[in-house]
Order: structure tokens, then C-alpha cells, then sequence
């Protein structure tokens, strides 16, 4: 093994593997009358919730996860309504999870049907690795009846990036030679961690693909995007030396938004501030723990950001709790004057729901107690 690892020293085989649709295929799954039906799993759309994930039906129009589902139903009024059963999508993540290890000690997590593998050791080249994921692919079936879609590569954005090229069901290898060609012709928006507003700047610009990126060089983006603009690119030129890392601990859940157009309407942060804690509420369900500490994060148009930080024995589990003390604490920061470009909730001070019920059992009423007990 070792000797194979010095013939090649420079090509590490990396892996992403992201099951398919994950949350609405377990519903599929378990409820045959589900399938080939369009399904969304997540908050009710008479209630205010959001998209957790849509099966690849309900995709087809347009509804995508994070969207309100009110907006859901508009598009796809046939479409089956569910709740999230976190407590079977967890059950399942484990299931992989173990499988993965079963290959390679060196399994990062991203969420909780999607990790990458590091298979150097296990494999000589990128063809093994390709029939090593479809092995896998294939004991995922069989153990819990999902589809998953691989991706193979050299580091973890390219893997990542042939993990999502061809879904549902897909296996993607980009070898070393193939990977400049993929990475000229990747529209932006795939490059990881440009969102809308910074596909907006760098459109504006007229750069569309990574060779627009790679045109324009490392100092152009780094004066454009800062740090971010060294990394991409690095990523635009097929470099990313990041290790596979088995065990990452969780300090925190959160989401945030940057706005396509800066605000200064404090509803309109209300209803982002809503759609977010939403689904914080669903990432800490999903990983069953809660958070004592609620961080509301505000980026002003001038790029400056502020945060504020309200802790409660209690916990924070639900957005219900949560909203609250967002729109307290944002009334504190915001005033007509100044345009707010990003908006963030972050939930930390991560413990057990058992330890949230046994701290609501001895804390003196908080002001928030008698509205949501
Ligand atoms: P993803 O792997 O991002 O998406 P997916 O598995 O639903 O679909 P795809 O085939 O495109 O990979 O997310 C995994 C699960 O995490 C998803 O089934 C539901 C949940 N989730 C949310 O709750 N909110 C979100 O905004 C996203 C993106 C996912």
C-alpha cells in the first residue's frame, strides 16, 4: 500500500457520497403510495413553514428546498404535504454513516445524509475508487433502499462538485486531466459558496464560467471578494489541498441569507428572520439537540457586521422561541438610517433536548415562558 502511495504521492482519491432527495425519499420509501408522487417534506404551508426537501417530482416545478411552502403549493398545488420524521432520517444517517466507515476511518459528515471519504489507502487510483463507490452505492441500497450520488476526484470540491453533476443515482469521476475542462466550463453559481449576491457581482463583471475566473487572476478577485476571492481562485484552478476530517464537533447551528437588495423595511427582516429560525428549527430537530445561546447577525450595507447574543437557561428549540428575541434584539440595532445586506441566526451553546427539559423544570418563568409553555 504504501509503495503504491509513493508511485502516485501527489493523487489523493476523495469521495462525496450525498444520498438523493434524502428526506422525501425516506417518505417514498416507507409509504409506497408516495411514490412517483410529488412530495415535500417540511413545515405546513397553511402555517407559515418552509421546504425542507422536495422529491425529484415535485422538483420538476420549480419548488426547492428552503422556499416557503406556501409558495410550494402555488406551484405544485398536487403535491403531498409531509412532516419531517427527524427521528427515521437520523436512524438512517447513522446507518450510513457506519457503512462509510466500513470502507475508510477517514469519513467527514457534512449533514446528515452526506459526508466525504477519504480512500487513499483503501484504492490505487480513481477507477477504484469509481467501483468502490458504486459498491457503496449499492450496499446503501440495499441496507436502507435509497439512491445515492457519488462523486470522485483528487480533492473535496472537485468530489463534491461530481457528487452533485449527475443526481439522482449518479456517479461522477473528474480525474486530474478532465478536471481543468469541467472547471472552465462550471457556471459560477456551482463554485462553492457563491450564492446569489456574489454570482450577481462577478455576472456584472461579465465572468460566468471558472475560466472567466481563472482570466481574471488571484489579486483582481481577492480586491473583489477578499479572502473568498483567493479561494475561488484556487478552486478555479483545481487546487484545493483541504484534508478529509473525521470528526468535526458542532459548536453551532445557523442559517443566513445575503440579500439580493439591501432593506431597510423592518418587516421584511421580520419575515427573513422568520424563514431562517425556521429552519434552524429544523437543523437542530434534525440533529436533536437545542441551543442556550440565540446570536442574531446583521450585515450592514457597508459591509460592517454587528451581532447580538441572548442567552437563556431554557434553551432555544423552536422558532417560535426564538422570534422574540430576534425582533427585540433587532430593534435594537436597526434604524431607518442604515441598509441591512445580510441577515443570520445562529443558535449555539448546543445540549441535549433532556437537558432543555430539566432546565425548564427549575428556572425561575422567563419572559418568554408563559407564551410558549
Ligand atoms: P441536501 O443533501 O442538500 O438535499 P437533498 O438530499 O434533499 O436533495 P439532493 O438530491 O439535491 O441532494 O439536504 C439533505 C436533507 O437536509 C434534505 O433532504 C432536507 C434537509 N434540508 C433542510 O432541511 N433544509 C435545507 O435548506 C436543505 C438544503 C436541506
Amino acid at each position: 500500500m504504501l509503495v503504491q502511495l509513493e508511485a502516485q504521492p501527489d493523487v489523493k482519491r476523495r469521495k462525496a457520497i450525498d444520498l438523493d432527495a434524502f428526506y422525501a425519499s425516506i417518505e417514498q420509501r416507507d409509504h409506497p403510495e408516495y411514490r412517483s408522487k410529488p412530495v415535500i417534506v417540511g413545515g405546513s404551508p397553511d402555517r407559515r413553514g418552509v421546504v425542507a426537501t422536495a422529491s425529484y417530482e415535485a422538483r420538476r416545478y420549480g419548488v426547492h428546498s428552503a422556499m416557503p411552502s406556501r409558495t410550494a403549493q402555488r406551484l405544485c398545488p398536487d403535491a403531498i404535504f409531509l412532516p419531517a420524521r427527524f427521528e427515521v432520517y437520523r436512524v438512517v444517517s447513522q446507518q450510513i454513516m457506519t457503512l462509510f466507515r466500513q470502507y475508510t476511518a477517514l469519513v467527514e459528515p457534512l449533514s446528515l445524509d452526506e459526508a466525504y471519504l477519504d480512500v487513499t489507502t483503501a484504492v490505487h487510483t480513481l477507477d477504484g475508487a469509481a467501483r468502490l463507490a458504486q459498491e457503496i452505492k449499492r450496499q446503501i441500497w440495499d441496507q436502507t433502499g435509497l439512491t445515492a450520488s457519488a462523486g470522485v476526484s483528487y480533492c473535496k470540491f472537485l468530489a463534491k462538485m461530481a457528487s452533485d453533476a449527475h443526481k439522482p443515482d449518479g456517479l461522477t469521476i473528474i480525474t486530474p486531466e478532465e478536471a481543468p475542462g469541467f472547471l472552465e466550463a462550471l457556471p459560477i453559481e456551482k463554485f462553492f459558496g457563491v450564492g446569489k449576491v456574489t454570482s450577481a457581482k462577478l455576472r456584472d463583471l461579465g465572468i460566468q464560467t471558472g475560466a472567466d475566473l481563472k482570466l481574471m487572476g488571484e489579486e483582481r478577485l481577492r480586491d473583489l471578494l477578499g479572502k473568498h476571492g483567493e479561494q475561488l481562485y484556487r478552486f478555479a484552478c483545481g487546487e484545493d489541498d483541504q484534508p478529509v476530517e473525521p470528526v468535526r464537533e458542532r459548536k453551532s447551528v445557523g442559517k443566513e441569507v445575503t440579500l439580493e437588495r439591501d432593506i431597510r423595511d423592518r418587516n421584511e427582516m421580520e419575515r427573513i428572520l422568520e424563514n431562517l429560525s425556521l429552519q434552524v428549527e429544523g437543523r437542530l430537530a434534525e440533529l436533536g439537540i437545542a441551543g442556550k445561546t440565540l446570536t442574531l447577525k446583521v450585515r450592514w450595507s457597508t459591509f460592517e457586521l454587528v451581532t447580538r447574543a441572548t442567552s437563556q437557561p431554557r434553551g432555544f428549540q423552536v422558532a417560535q422561541e426564538m422570534l422574540p428575541v430576534l425582533r427585540a434584539m433587532l430593534s435594537g440595532l436597526v434604524d431607518d438610517k442604515r441598509a441591512v445586506r445580510l441577515l443570520g441566526v445562529i443558535v449555539s451553546g448546543l445540549i441535549s433536548p433532556d437537558e432543555i427539559c430539566r432546565a425548564r423544570q427549575i428556572v425561575t418563568p422567563s419572559p418568554w415562558q408563559e407564551e410558549y409553555v
